[in-house]
């Protein structure tokens, strides 16, 4: 396969004015009848140019060219497209095709799930529905019309509003859909099925009426009103933040089991994963809870940023999934705490991104290629991309920025456009040379940020030196510096931020400021500094970068104890901890002992006896970072010793923070009946820090706790927690039987007991992996399932996965393999886990070597799964 270039682009040869669609759905096929309004583009660089449509597994039943049936000698079609060579310059083409969504695995296209059909186009599934112009830049007028038989789908929607409906003979009905917004293809949904709905209504503040709908299965119907809920506030929120209201009479939310990622914005007819929409307190945890409210916010703010602006070509996604994902954070910022939200979205950025960016897969937020665009939605493009966004709020300010947004909505409503027509209108409206900033687009890699300071006592000065460098990356040698806010602060020697005066300025300022960093190295001169200060760097993580300051282990308890920013004091408590996990590391594959140091207990003891910090910040700084995050941190990884060290950290901890653990688990005891709000929230996730904690001793009496807490538990929160402690011993098995017996009927609740035993250091073996795979519960063509198990497992359970014998390889091949005859998106996703293999210890190495090198040799592999294992053997 050839990759892609963005340099390649070159606008359609052809519009597309209208488009009036016929789905006629059965059982084992289903007939789609188009009819195109064409006119030629006057910007593409040919005028006699042929119409050439992509379409794929299509059966072409006819082509009509402004009403005449073309034979098979005026146009040519191959596995991919089909080509009109004489073409007027304005057309009118009528296409059927037959397509068989009944064995559609790949859950692309048009698809069955429990007997329902969905759709899922983005990025080009259209193609497999009906042969089109099928790329974001090509935005068209749809109507749909839907005949199913009235017994078997007797809902059936499409996007925009129901202008008609009626029966046909064979107890057959139809309805019909007019979308009054123009949009690219990737946006169409049509959904056909038994499911019922919840309704409600919402007035927005120009007032229209809209119309709130929640489809679901039936017996899904109770589990619906979080986020129902959770669309009031998004739809409110957007209004008072960004003066953007909903366009359309309806909007619909369509829950479905089998779907690949969580949920796809079409207009006015959202299609969600079930794990983002349903939530009940005894099936959902407070994590589900959040994640639900924030993917509906998502999807709906996706209506401006995204569907009236669209993408011109697939290289700018970032366009629209950065800067919704960061409106998605900003949202739930206001929602929850501002802090332990941004917290968390840096660990899942560290964690993930960090990781990509220095793997085979780095690429820009905008890359510059790709074989498979599907491979392209990742923690980069979304999650750095959303960074980039915070970014320019951070240099040009909140109100700034929003004037940027108001004049990018003003020039390019109803378009598809770039990056740089974003990055145009922030500078543009706030008068601001954003030219360096471009690099953030266009250099993959992170950043390191080195910064030194000198304390001049006699000057009553301090001089920070700043300079950054970014690593090599895959096609990427040279970098050029980048425009990085830097916010700081300085603390005195108790913690309180000192003003802040540069040198050149006639006033200080208290708190935090950001300074634009654009030099490779430059110095920043502070004055009336009465001592040496602390710098608190980095402040609320101002840029995705790492920092590299010299700080000493006191420097690192002051800033815990005391830094204004929620996050430096966090990250203080983080660098402590992985200095200290690092120290295990070397000393468990020396075979050394592995004991912690105590002023990195005593810095731990004071965060937990802090009872002016938010129990929700206390439960993230005893939070221990992730195994993977670890490995990504060596030089060469050695996955035994990673998980050893993490182990003996936390059993440390737990033994000698005993009886502090266990005052904070008994003082966070829920009284009474389960509440969904920030306060019970942090509480909750502080108690079962602490039971974690607790249940690493090998101690009757604290399993003892968590037994109770699983029998007694009325939410799945806890119930959740007290079988994550539980699952590590023998006590567990018990408890995880009854959890299966419990909730057999319940597909998400059974995806948490799968992950569960992927990820438990006891269970989370290959042979346990697999013998999972044949629980009735499991199905290879459900990617929640997938994920929940297999990719838990792969992903997750760093020491299980690189089982010394080199099993976890094997069956990471066979599985891959196997789930790419039925998904190839599902099976790329899980490729991903030979990522890290160049720096595995040497024995482990060879193991995913040849692993890699068989799914590689593999006849048949699709383009999704080449591209990762190709750009992995490079
Ligand atoms: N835009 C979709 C993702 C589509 C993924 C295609 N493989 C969901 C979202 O980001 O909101
Ligand atoms: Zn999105």
């Amino acid at each position: 396969p050839q990759p892609i270039q963005l340099k390649d682009y070159t606008p359609p040869a052809f519009l597309i004015d209208k488009v009036d669609l016929t789905f006629d759905l059965d059982e084992d096929h289903s007939r789609v009848s188009s009819r195109l309004v064409l006119h030629r583009n006057p910007d593409h660089p040919d005028a006699r140019a042929p119409l050439t449509l992509d379409g794929k597994e299509l059966t072409l039943e006819s082509v009509k060219l402004d009403g005449e049936i073309l034979d098979g000698s005026r146009y040519q079609t191959d596995a991919e497209s089909l080509t009109i060579a004489a073409m007027p310059d304005n057309a009118i083409l009528e296409i059927v095709t037959v397509i068989h969504p009944e064995t559609n695995t790949s859950l692309n296209g048009l698809y069955r799930s429990g007997g329902n059909f969905y759709t899922q186009c983005e990025a080009e599934g259209f193609r497999k529905i009906t042969y089109y112009l099928d790329r974001p830049d090509v935005m068209a007028r749809f109507t749909t019309t839907i005949v199913a038989d009235k017994n078997k789908w007797p809902v059936l929607l499409s996007n925009g509003n129901r202008v008609g409906e009626g029966t046909l003979d064979r107890n057959r009905h139809w309805v019909k859909w007019v979308d009054p917004f123009k949009k690219p293809a990737y946006l169409f949904a049509l959904v056909g099925g038994k499911l019922s709905r919840l309704a409600d209504r919402y007035t927005t503040s120009s007032g229209r009426e809209v119309a709130l709908e929640i489809w679901v299965e039936p017996a899904d119907l109770d589990k619906c009103d979080h986020a129902m809920a959770s669309l009031k506030k998004s739809m409110l929120w957007d209004e008072q933040r960004f003066g953007l209201e909903y366009d359309l009479d309806t909007y619909m939310i369509v829950a479905v089991g089998d779907f690949n990622m969580g949920a796809m914005e079409n207009k006015g007819l959202n299609i969600f994963n079930t794990k983002y929409v349903l939530a009940r307190s005894d099936t959902a945890t407070d994590v589900d809870f959040d994640g639900i409210e924030a993917v509906i916010a998502h999807e709906y703010f996706h209506n401006w940023t995204g569907n009236r602006v669209t993408c011109r070509d697939w290289f700018q996604l970032s366009l629209k999934e950065g800067l919704t994902v960061f409106r998605d954070q900003e949202f739930s910022a206001d929602m929850g705490s501002a802090p332990v939200q941004r917290i968390e979205a840096v660990r899942t950025l560290r964690t993930h991104q960090f990781a990509e960016d220095a793997g085979p897969m780095a690429h820009p937020i905008r890359p510059e290629s790709y074989i498979e665009i599907n491979n392209f939605y990742t923690v980069t493009v979304y999650e750095k991309g959303a960074e980039v966004v915070r970014m320019y709020q951070t240099l040009l300010g909140r109100d700034g920025f929003r004037r940027g947004m108001d004049l990018y909505f003003k020039r390019h409503d109803g378009q598809a456009v770039t990056c740089d027509d974003f990055r145009a209108a922030m500078a543009d409206a706030n008068d601001y040379d954003l030219n360096q900033f471009a690099r953030w687009y266009s250099q993959a890699g992170t950043p390191t940020l080195s910064v030194r300071g000198q304390y001049d006592a006699a000057a009553a000065s301090y001089t920070l030196t700043v300079s950054q460098t970014c690593p090599a990356t895959p096609g990427q040698g040279e970098k050029l510096p980048m425009h990085i806010p830097l916010a700081l602060g300085l603390l005195g020697p108790d913690g309180a931020d000192l003003p802040l005066q540069l040198a050149g300025e006639q006033e200080a300022l208290a708190g935090t400021r950001v300074l634009s960093v654009q030099e490779a190295s430059q110095s920043f001169t502070f004055i009336n500094v009465p001592v040496a200060p602390v710098p608190s760097l980095l402040r609320n993580f101002s840029a995705p970068v790492k920092l590299d300051f010299p700080y000493s282990r006191a420097q690192l308890a002051l800033q815990m104890a005391h830094d204004s920013d929620a996050f430096c004091r966090w990250e203080a408590g983080q660098t402590m901890m992985l200095q200290d996990l690092q120290t295990l590391i070397e000393a468990a594959r020396a075979g050394g002992e592995l004991g912690l140091k105590d002023d990195f207990v005593s810095a731990m003891r004071q965060v937990l006896a802090d009872d002016a910090l938010d129990p929700a910040l206390v439960a993230l700084m005893l939070t221990l970072p992730a195994e993977t995050y670890l490995a990504d941190q060596q030089s060469e990884i050695d996955p035994d010793a990673i998980r050893a060290a993490r182990e003996a950290m936390k059993l440390g901890l737990a033994r000698a923070l005993r009886s502090e653990f266990k005052a904070v688990y008994s003082r966070l005891q829920d009284q009474g009946a389960y509440r969904f709000d920030a306060q019970s929230v942090a509480r909750r996730s502080l108690k079962n820090v602490a039971l974690s904690y607790l249940a690493e001793l090998d101690e009757p009496a604290m399993l003892e706790l968590a037994e109770q807490q699983f029998a007694r538990a009325d939410n799945m929160t806890d119930s959740q927690a007290a079988l994550t402690g539980l699952v590590n011993w023998a006590e567990g098995d018990a408890a995880l039987a009854g959890f299966a017996a419990k909730w057999a009927e319940e597909a998400l609740v059974m995806d948490k007991w799968f992950t569960l035993q992927a990820i438990s250091r006891r269970l989370g073996t290959v042979a346990k992996v697999k013998a999972l795979m044949q629980h009735p519960a499991f199905a290879l063509t459900n990617p929640n399932k997938v994920r929940a198990l297999v990719g838990a497992f792969l992903h997750s359970n760093l020491a299980g996965f690189h089982a010394a014998d080199g099993s976890g390889y094997e069956f990471a091949a066979d599985t891959i393999l196997a789930v790419d005859k039925l998904n190839p998106q599902m099976a790329a996703r899980l490729a991903g886990c030979f990522n890290r293999w160049k720096k595995l210890e040497p024995g482990r190495r060879a193991g995913m070597r040849s692993a890699l090198e068989r799914v590689a040799a593999h006849a048949g592999l699709s383009r999704d799964v080449y591209e990762i294992v190709s750009k992995n053997l490079q």
